[in-house]
């Protein structure tokens, strides 16, 4: 199988984190950002990744989107498992895993880059850094208001996964697609001391459910 990626992007690293659970060997091919479409286009008609490539006969040439992903590697290798065996559990988990998707992952995107432009510019004051922080922040529409929403968003989500992330795991007493989009779409936070310092617990849980994956830590929270 092959992984088209960005290597710094946190769905990227959802769709790592199911690959490296379920063991599954692959390749991984990381896109330029800008001529990412070009690639994108003409296989999926999006310009999102991550897309896998299965490569091989009689399964889908190509899938896109990371939660696309997890369902279809829960079917091409269903152990271990990260499917819940009550299916109202498993519905929750996949609510959750959707809400994460679409709101939280985004949030993290706005008060991250939002982040690396301000008092995190130090992490990679290169030229090339900035340039590319700058082209993200227009690409997606970050400004000071939209990263006040964000903001607040964001809060909202941790005081809800405080709730749930008491127990070892988001939803049941399972490994669910929810621990796995929440560990990801969470961990651009690691680079913000105002987060790592207000919530300890969350990122102490971001390490866990990359050593359940067997998959390499987060920036800022590699030992
Ligand atoms: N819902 C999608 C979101 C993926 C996404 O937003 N990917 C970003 C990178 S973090 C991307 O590819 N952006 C490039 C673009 O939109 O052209 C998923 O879960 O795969």
């Amino acid at each position: 199988m092959k992984l088209l990626q960005f290597s710094t992007s946190h769905y990227c690293r959802k769709a790592r984190l199911a690959l490296s659970y379920k063991q599954i060997a692959y390749t991984v091919e990381n896109l330029t950002p800008g001529l990412h479409a070009l690639r994108l286009k003409p296989l999926t008609g999006l310009t999102t990744l991550p897309v896998l490539l299965p490569e091989q006969d009689g399964l889908p040439t190509v899938i896109a989107d990371s939660t696309q992903i997890l369902r279809f590697l829960q079917t091409y290798q269903p152990h271990p498992s990260y499917e819940l065996t009550d299916p109202v559990l498993q519905s929750q988990a996949e609510m959750l895993e959707d809400w994460l998707d679409e709101s939280i992952g985004v949030a993290a995107r706005f008060v991250y880059y939002q982040f690396r432009s301000r008092e995190g510019k130090p992490l990679d004051p290169s030229l090339s850094s900035q340039l590319v922080i700058q082209v993200v922040r227009w690409q997606y529409g970050i400004n000071a208001i939209a990263v006040d929403l964000a903001t607040k968003r964001l809060d909202i989500a941790i005081t809800e996964l405080a709730h749930r992330w008491k127990q070892p795991y988001l939803v049941g007493n399972q490994f669910s697609v929810a621990d796995i989009a929440a560990a990801a779409l969470l961990s651009p936070l690691a680079r913000i001391p105002h987060y790592r310092q207000a919530y300890p617990w969350l990122f102490e849980r971001i390490v866990e459910v990359h050593h359940c994956c067997g998959e390499m830590l987060p920036p800022g929270l590699e030992k």
